[in-house]
């Protein structure tokens, strides 16, 4: 019987910890956004959020690649037109288009990743930065507002 209620109460306390622990600012919850490269629907070279625009902070991007083919993901703060970032070896130059705010690395066709930055307000463009994709149209914007 002691045994019993000494097993109950330490449960209450790792329950009451755990519960402290979701709460506490480090592990404030990001925002997620799916994004899908690749679908057989818009194709190969086709990049969609699944929101346009979103708020400012911390932002998980979970990124689906449907393609047949790799591709990867790039986030960037930009003022440029989405269809007019520069561009050199074929890929987009990103330093001269714009600043640079997170990516993956090659997604395998078939495949997932995720990439968490921290958004502040602005106009941003993802893009898939393989040679040559962004120049066929995969990629898109992103509008971040001022959080609420
Ligand atoms: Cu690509």
């Amino acid at each position: 019987m002691r045994k019993a209620v000494t097993l109950a109460a330490f449960a209450l306390i790792l329950a009451a910890a755990l519960l402290m622990g979701a709460c506490g600012s480090e592990s404030q919850p990001a925002q997620v956004v799916s994004a899908t490269v690749g679908s057989p629907s818009l194709g190969e070279y086709s990049l969609v959020l699944d929101k346009p625009s979103i708020p400012a902070g911390k932002t998980r991007f979970q990124v689906r690649n449907e393609g047949l083919i790799d591709h990867d993901f790039i986030v960037m703060e930009t003022n440029l037109p989405p269809n007019g970032l520069k561009i050199i070896a074929n890929k987009v130059d990103i330093p001269a288009s714009g600043r640079e705010v997170g990516r993956t690395i090659v997604i395998l066709a078939g495949r997932e990743q995720s990439v968490t930055v921290n958004l502040k307000p602005g106009k941003y463009v993802v893009t898939c930065n393989i040679d040559g994709h962004y120049q066929e149209g995969a990629y898109t914007t992103l509008e971040v507002t001022r959080a609420s």
